[in-house]
């Protein structure tokens, strides 16, 4: 299902970045050539930039036919962009890099070695020299440190943009909102295990401006919530809040029985006069609460439309007709 004629596609995300493209086009074309490389394309993702981006995409496709370019009428953000790229994107193996030319195209060739020689399923550059203000990587290290800790995954720079994978991994991981950091911690969970991390050659930027300040930084590390909870327990909520729900309804449940024989047998009184008596009430109300909503999960998650959706690697036999 794989088998592509192109040997290799760049996915490059971008928002007005209209002077480093030409230098960075002539550099991946000096670069795939001298390595032989000759079946490949890049998708260029302009964002709705407000630059002359576009435009010299335009023309950069006029030299280099291997450039195709997809042009979003607004900005949605990198996830958006790279989504859109994964679903074009035909060779067998996929690079994504950024378009500020802080991302070398020297990378390309070893890149493309670990996916197809090493067999890994996903490469991500680690920028191991980071080329950027304090301001950047300050946050970034607390970001690295968190997302292993709660992914389990080795990787010391997850939100490189520069990554390698093979072309299965792109058509199996689904990203939006500011998710593209968690691509490594996404491709896992769909079942993707061979992670590696290469050292990869950083540049400052040259041209323009960074786009990524604190408040995209916030998104982000909400979003490794919805997308450990939804890798765990989208198609089972029941499980977590239902567990969670008995858990608090028994302790509070216990709670109450125990005042309740204290009055009825040893006549302690006013039972509210013990303050773990509203402990218990409140427990028991979470108790229900927590089951109630893993019911209304459940019931959302079994009629939404991507339920009993599971990713296949093979298979085998004639039932290619049969539902997924
Ligand atoms: N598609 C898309 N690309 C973006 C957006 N913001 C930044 N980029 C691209 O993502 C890459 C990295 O962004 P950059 O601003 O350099 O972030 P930094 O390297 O973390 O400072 C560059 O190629 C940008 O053009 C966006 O909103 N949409
Ligand atoms: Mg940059």
């Amino acid at each position: 299902m794989s088998a592509t004629d192109l040997d290799l596609t760049l996915v490059i995300p971008l928002y007005n970045e209209e002077e480093s493209l030409p230098e960075l086009m002539a550099w991946i074309d000096r670069v795939v050539k001298a390595n032989g490389i000759h079946h490949l394309e890049a998708i260029l993702i302009d964002d709705g930039s407000t630059d002359e981006s576009w435009a010299v995409i335009s023309t950069l496709h006029n030299t280099y036919p291997w450039i195709k370019g997809i042009r979003f009428r607004r900005n949605y953000g990198k996830s958006a962009a790279l989504q859109k790229g994964f679903e074009a994107a035909t060779g067998d193996v996929v690079i994504t890099m950024d378009a500020d030319l802080q991302d070398s195209p020297e990378e390309i060739p070893e890149l493309m070695r670990m996916i197809q020689v090493d067999k890994y399923d996903l490469v991500s550059g680690w920028k191991k020299d980071r080329k950027d203000p304090i301001g950047k990587t300050l946050p970034s290290k607390l970001f690295n440190a968190v997302t292993r800790r709660a992914s389990g995954i080795k990787l010391h720079d997850f939100n490189c943009g520069l990554k390698a994978y093979k072309n299965e991994v792109v058509k199996n991981v689904e990203v939006y909102g500011e998710m593209h950091r968690y691509i490594p911690v996404i491709a896992k969970w769909a079942g993707f295990r061979r992670i590696g991390e290469k050292v990869v050659k950083h540049q400052p930027r040259k041209f323009g401006y960074s786009k990524f300040g604190w408040e995209r930084m916030l998104n982000g590390f909400l979003d490794i919530l919805s997308i450990m909870f939804v890798g765990k327990f989208g198609k089972r909520p029941m499980h977590l809040f239902g567990t969670l729900g008995v858990l608090f309804f028994l302790v509070g449940f216990g709670i109450l029985a125990y005042l309740s024989y204290l009055k009825i047998i040893e006549d302690i009184g006013r039972i509210s006069d013990r303050p773990v008596f509203f402990f218990g009430i409140v427990t028991l109300i979470i108790g229900s609460q927590l089951f109630l909503t893993g019911f209304l999960a459940e019931m959302i998650s079994r009629n939404a439309p991507n339920r009993n959706k599971y990713k296949i690697a093979a298979r085998l036999g004639g039932s290619e007709e049969s539902k997924e």
